[in-house]
């Protein structure tokens, strides 16, 4: 009896010990709109493995996909608001916090890949970065969604002519919606979460996004063309509550963080360049006919958007970023 007593008071301590550790635990959630096989996904796992490893497990990192959490614009108001720890988001909805990332938005500003991460990641970057400050966030670093391509149910995209009155599905952006309608389509802003039923159910005929996401969001499933347009380049921002970050969060585990951010950030935009390689052919196998459009008559056709958010974005800025990959 005295024995069976004893491993009960052994056992009872055990789990207060446990519990008691487990309340010294700092959960992080970050929520995200995308697949459970993303980019998105896999870098932010690299993120909480890191994380875990270097803290002894004392940082935890939570993972919502799949919009599970709402949209992208949901996710922002709730790091700034405190409500969430932390997301990871395209820079597009940001522009109804902030006009500073609005630059990333003008088609075909970014055509250099590596010159454009050195200018994020540089002081220019931070800039931008720093503009969320006030709005209760800190934005940790600049991951990559990627170049956005354009799909549909109906027909071939070769040139900008056949955009003419297709619905395509856009981010909450205002340049987005702006380039669409210069380029002669039928812009539909709409949150990620609603999007492959809307394709499926035609109440629009197409998106565009990066084919990491065309492919994990299992698009080929309810549209047959694939155009090879890259007119967007969307870059992905790492959002966490600034109380979070500055209270919450030790002074040895911010250091821990922002290494391993940097890593994670490297890891993650990696694994997008090696992805796309063979992303053309698997999107093919599953049925979807690709187009190489005539890219010089887009650009030339989006060039009236570049006069029109001019003063909206700055002019100064934007030559910066189109100078930085000469
Ligand atoms: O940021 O909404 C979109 O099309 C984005 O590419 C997606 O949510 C990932």
């Amino acid at each position: 009896m005295k024995k069976v007593m004893s491993l009960f008071l052994v056992c009872l301590f055990l789990f207060a010990a446990g519990s008691a550790f487990a309340a010294d635990k700092t959960v992080i959630r970050v929520a995200h709109t995308i697949a459970p096989d993303s980019h998105y996904n896999k870098g932010l796992e690299y993120l909480g493995n890191l994380l875990s490893e270097a803290t002894k497990g004392q940082i935890e990192v939570q993972i919502f996909h799949s919009s599970q959490l709402g949209s992208e614009r949901d996710a922002i108001e709730g790091v700034s608001m405190g409500t969430l720890e932390m997301t990871l988001v395209s820079s597009a909805p940001l522009a109804n916090f902030t006009n500073a990332f609005l630059v990333f938005d003008l088609p075909f500003i970014i055509q250099d890949r590596q010159k454009a991460y050195a200018w994020m990641d540089g002081p220019e970057g931070q800039k931008i970065l720093d503009s969320v400050l006030s709005k209760g966030m800190v934005a940790l670093g600049i991951w990559e969604n990627g170049f956005r391509m354009l799909t549909n149910s109906k027909k071939p995209v070769a040139v900008p002519e056949d955009l003419n009155g297709l619905k395509i599905r856009l981010m909450e952006n205002p340049i987005h919606v702006g380039t669409f309608k210069t380029l002669g389509a039928y812009p539909v802003p709409m949150p990620f979460g609603e999007l492959f039923t809307a394709l499926q159910q035609k109440t629009v005929d197409g998106q565009e996004n990066p084919l990491i996401i065309i492919s994990t969001s299992k698009f080929a499933e309810v549209q047959k063309h694939l155009s090879l347009t890259g007119h967007f380049y969307a870059p992905a921002i790492l959002l966490i509550n600034k109380a979070f970050w500055e209270k919450t969060l030790t002074d040895e585990q911010r250091k821990i963080f922002i290494e391993a951010e940097l890593k994670a950030r490297h890891w993650e935009r990696n694994y997008c360049i090696e992805s796309e390689k063979i992303l053309v052919d698997s999107l093919k196998a599953q049925g979807m006919e690709v187009t190489e459009p005539d890219k010089a008559k887009f650009f030339d056709a989006v060039q009236p958007v570049y006069k029109e958010f001019e003063e909206q974005v700055g002019k100064e800025a934007i030559q910066k970023l189109i100078d930085a990959q000469k």
